[in-house]
C-alpha cells in the first residue's frame, strides 16, 4: 500500500507541468572578428547583454568556419600577455559583457577557411537550458579596431 501511494505520487508529479523557466533573453551587438592573416587561428569579439530577469550563462561557442571555439581571457604577467580559456561566461539579469582586444574574446581555433576582410562568420552561442543564440560577425583587417 506504501508502495502503491508512492507510485501514485510520482505518476500525479508527472502531470504537473514543471514551472517553465523563462528562455534567457541575450543579445549580442557589434560582433566582429579579427583576421590574422596566414594564422590557422583568429579572434572574435563582441557584446553581450542579459536583456531578461533570469540569470544567463554562454557554455559553450561554435562556428563552422573553426574546429574549436572557446571563450578566452586575455591577462597581464608582468610583460608576458597570457591566455587562458573562461570555460562559461555568466550574465546576471542586466549584465553587459564587452569582448575586446586585450581582454576577453573568441578564439576561433583550426580554421576550416581563411578568413577574409568583409566576410561574415556565423557564431552559435551555447546557453544553459540547451538554447542558443546565432551571431553574425563580420571580419575586419588587422590592425582595425
Ligand atoms: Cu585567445
Amino acid at each position: 500500500m506504501k508502495l502503491l501511494a508512492a507510485y501514485l505520487f510520482l505518476l500525479l508529479a508527472a502531470w504537473v507541468p514543471a514551472a517553465e523557466a523563462a528562455p534567457p533573453a541575450i543579445t549580442v551587438t557589434d560582433a566582429w572578428v579579427r583576421a590574422i592573416p596566414g594564422s590557422g587561428v583568429a579572434a572574435a569579439y563582441f557584446t553581450v547583454r542579459n536583456t531578461g530577469t533570469q540569470p544567463a550563462t554562454i557554455v559553450g561557442i561554435r562556428s563552422a568556419v573553426a574546429a574549436s571555439a572557446m571563450i578566452h581571457e586575455t591577462t597581464m604577467a608582468g610583460t608576458q600577455s597570457t591566455m587562458r580559456p573562461h570555460e562559461q561566461l555568466a550574465l546576471a539579469p542586466g549584465q553587459a559583457v564587452h569582448l575586446s582586444p586585450g581582454g576577453m574574446h573568441v578564439m576561433l581555433m583550426d580554421l576550416r577557411q581563411p578568413l577574409n576582410p568583409g566576410d561574415t562568420v556565423a557564431l552559435l552561442l551555447l546557453l544553459d537550458g540547451g538554447t542558443s543564440v546565432t551571431v553574425s560577425a563580420r571580419v575586419r583587417p588587422l590592425g582595425e579596431q
